[in-house]
């Protein structure tokens, strides 16, 4: 039970009829599904923001959507609202095999502070604990998969290959926000980190 599959916020928020919805983000769920069998362990995360969460456009004054502002962590992408804790957007797909999952990760539920990573906060310091869980059940391969594959599919690769993780994404089962080339930029970032990528 070495090897994990992590599938990254596959919620209808990221879907074709939600609020941030990411081009053909359906279209991977089958093959999520059917990707799951080769896994002991299969953990899924969830974006989980309050309604006022500061990554929202709607939280400041005079600003759109797909805006940057800068944080005391560093710049961020200004959102549409999405994946409100609780709401129908923030359910995964509804077509998603979630009886599999062994573990539930919910991030971005700090207000003041966004979490791409399924493992760190934007402010790449305050963890969410999924690293303790790895090694604690000596799980030291994980291969992602899910949405969107810029933000939080390579946040999260990255940080796990940083923790010394080998990580696989599967471009074929993510799909990409692809805001002013953030998609080559994470691919780039990937490869430079080691993550395999196929
Ligand atoms: C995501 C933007 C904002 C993601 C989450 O799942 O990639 N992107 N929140
Ligand atoms: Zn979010």
């Amino acid at each position: 039970m070495t090897h994990a599959l992590i599938v990254i916020d596959v919620q209808k928020d990221f879907c074709p009829g939600g609020t941030l919805a990411v081009t053909g983000g359906d279209e991977i769920v089958p093959g999520i599904n059917a990707l799951m069998a080769d896994f002991d362990t299969v953990l899924l995360t969830q974006d989980w923001h309050p309604a006022d969460h500061s990554s929202f456009a709607s939280q400041h004054r005079g600003q759109d959507p797909f805006g940057m502002i800068d944080m005391p962590y560093g710049p961020q992408v200004l959102w549409p609202d999405h994946c409100i804790q609780g709401s129908d957007g923030a359910a995964f797909h509804i077509g998603l095999d979630t009886d599999r999952a062994d573990l539930i990760i919910r991030k971005g539920h700090n207000r003041t502070v966004d979490s791409y990573s399924a493992f760190f906060e934007n402010d790449h310091e305050t963890p969410t604990g999924l690293d303790g869980y790895l090694r604690n059940r000596e799980i030291s391969n994980l291969t992602l998969v899910g949405l969107a594959t810029d933000f939080c599919v390579s946040f999260s690769a990255l940080d796990a290959a940083r923790l010394g993780f080998e990580v696989t994404v599967r471009m074929d089962l993510c799909r990409a926000i692809d805001l002013d080339g953030s998609l080559q930029t994470a691919i780039k970032r990937m490869g430079a980190a080691g993550v395999e990528i196929v």
